[in-house]
């Protein structure tokens, strides 16, 4: 017959634990760090390309494609969404890609959240 060593398993091992005041560790979920990619503006791509570019890569109505144009080509810059590092890093590839092979000068870019 073995004897079992009773182990306190609820109880946090390591130093600080000698006082006999429980405590619970809270298993914390993390979430993934998330990106915002944004469209800069520039004086030379057209702006119906740029409502294509918006439409094509990043799925949007044609009207919501050309609000988001029209805050960049007002304010300098507009986030178009928000996506895990591996989403975001793709579409500014597309995006840079698409625009270069057409020699529009437009400028896509990715910043954490
Ligand atoms: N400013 C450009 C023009 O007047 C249009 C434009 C909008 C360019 C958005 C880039 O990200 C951009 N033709």
């Amino acid at each position: 017959m073995s004897l079992t060593p009773i182990m306190m398993s609820d109880t946090p091992r390591g130093p600080g634990n000698e006082s006999g005041v429980l405590t619970k560790t809270k298993a914390k979920t993390q979430r993934p760090p998330m990106y915002k990619v944004m469209l800069l503006n520039d004086d030379y791509t057209p702006m119906e390309f740029v409502v294509h570019v918006l439409e094509r890569f990043f799925g949007l109505s044609h009207a919501q494609a050309f609000d988001i144009m029209l805050t960049v080509h007002k304010k300098g810059l507009a986030v178009v969404g928000v996506f895990s590092f591996e989403v975001a890093e793709t579409k500014v590839a597309q995006v840079m890609d698409f625009s270069r092979r057409h020699q529009h000068p437009l400028q896509c870019t990715m910043e954490k959240e």
